[in-house]
């Protein structure tokens, strides 16, 4: 084993030695070992063994990827790979990612760090990594045949920048791109700011995760690259619900949520029971004079949102997408609307032809999730997920924020369902129920009707004569 004393004496040597290569050789001759993870679950935020020190944030489903530092320079080793990727408990996704996962992991840095990152593709095609948002030299920026060469398979590439600017960011290929974001390679990046910054305020909660879209037929497990707009699969960090951790807080906290969009449309990001503004992107923070309080925010392809919040309001407060068709799982959707059609006498007529024959839809299509439908296997159903009520019959981009007051400070575990005070949860009236009233102005008109005092005239349809009249 190389000691630490030996392992600085050789570097320094071999650093003397081509001082004037830009990027430094002793980096390459060295690479920092790759850190892998498999699970799928939200890991606790990685406090920073060293460098300088920041609020660490916690990624959706993910996690954050350790770094070693190097004469001054934070190192981190990327290996973009393929990858099996749990998108819910039931079906598993055959993806491409980095370090064992989609997406990868977020990277963490301080504003002013110099950062040198390793890429070893471990793909069966070319690759480069883009540092979207980054302040950085143009040939670090990642885009293959523009600022460098193509990253070949088995071969490792090296950035290295300074971390110039303090917030959001996110990193993703830039080569085969169609391909390559389609099949989940992208990954998170923070640069939190060196010392207290006007515009970014300090939170209790720091959430990351990006939106990213998959289009697998149901029974299949690899996402079909060619598909441009019509996905089936709408993740928060390649997770689906119920498969999305909730997002667990405790009453008071000031909660940051940095959500960056790599799908291929736009999704309105709404919270239920606070208000939040928008307090940055990725063009940075956002003036004070420019906030105001929303609901929902839109987050357009490419772009990135900051939304904070006081979690002052108790409870299990949905969080999701406003696009009702991306909060649901893959299914065949070309299909009528059957709402109001009556299949009375059809079912029968067809099982004869088709025993297992099901009606669906005809009112409305929750039964869809009550229905004990076999599925291909490695196919989640379309709406689903059981609260403390029922069915949820959601999927996709859907999760829940949990506000409890007994929830402790750095405490980011699932705290169960929320136990409501007496008397505050919709009950069901079992009285009676008064007739319906018709609304004065019902069928009036805004020019008074000129007074007829002739009755209503009833119209009688008359057959025309010399018919066959059988009745
Ligand atoms: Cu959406």
């Amino acid at each position: 084993m190389v000691s630490r004393r030996d392992f600085f004496r050789g570097a320094g040597a071999v650093t003397a030695a081509v001082s004037a290569a830009s990027v430094s050789r002793v980096a390459m001759a060295a690479l920092p070992e790759p850190v892998l993870q498999a699970s799928p679950d939200t890991m606790a935020p990685l406090l920073p063994p060293n460098g300088r020190p920041y609020n660490p944030v916690v990624t959706l489903n993910g996690w954050t990827l350790p770094w070693r530092m190097n004469q001054g320079v934070k190192e981190f080793h990327l290996v973009a790979e393929p990858v099996v990727r749990e998108l819910a408990p039931g079906m598993k996704a055959h993806l491409w990612g980095y370090n064992g996962q989609s997406p990868g992991p977020t990277i963490e840095v301080v504003e002013g760090d110099r950062v040198r990152i390793f890429v070893t593709n471990k793909l069966p095609e070319h690759t480069s990594v883009h540092w979207h948002g980054q302040r950085l030299p143009n040939g670090m920026d990642g885009v293959s045949g523009l600022t460098q060469k193509a990253i070949q398979p088995g071969k490792t590439y090296v950035y290295e920048f300074v971390a110039r600017r303090p917030g959001t960011f996110m990193y993703h290929p830039h080569a085969d791109e169609m391909t390559q974001m389609a099949m989940g390679m992208m990954g998170f990046w923070v640069t939190h700011p060196k010392t207290r910054h006007p515009l970014i305020s300090e939170v209790d909660r720091d959430f990351c995760f990006l939106l990213n879209a998959f289009d697998i037929e149901p029974g299949s497990a690899t996402p079909k690259i060619m598909t441009m707009l019509d996905f089936n699969l709408w993740c928060w960090n390649s997770r689906v619900f119920p498969g999305i951790s909730s997002f667990n807080v405790r009453q008071g906290d000031r909660v940051r949520m940095r959500i960056g969009n790599l799908t291929m449309t736009n999704h309105p990001i709404h919270v239920h029971g606070h208000e939040f503004e928008v307090t940055g992107t990725d063009g940075g923070p956002v003036p004070k004079g420019a906030r105001w309080p929303e609901v929902t925010t839109d987050v357009a392809v490419g772009q990135m949102r900051q939304i904070e919040f006081v979690a002052d309001e108790p409870g299990d407060w949905a969080l999701h997408c406003h696009k009702s068709h991306h909060t649901m799982n893959a299914m065949g959707h070309n299909l009528p609307t059957l709402i109001g059609a009556d299949h009375s006498g059809l079912v029968k007529k067809l099982n004869r032809l088709v025993p297992d024959y099901m009606v669906m839809g005809e009112r409305g299509m929750a039964d869809m999730a009550e229905m004990d439908m076999p599925l291909p296997d490695n196919t989640l159903p379309m709406m689903t997920g059981q609260g403390p009520f029922g069915g949820v019959e959601m999927g996709g981009m859907f999760s829940v924020l949990k506000v409890r007051k007994e929830q402790q400070r750095g405490d980011y575990s699932d705290p169960g369902w929320y136990a409501h005070p007496r008397g505050e949860v919709a009950f069901e009236w079992t009285g009676a129920l008064p007739q319906p009233a018709r609304f004065a102005a019902e069928g009036g008109r805004s020019m008074p009707a000129r007074q007829t005092a002739e009755p209503a005239v009833e119209l009688k349809a008359r057959k025309p004569a010399g018919g066959h009249a059988g009745h």
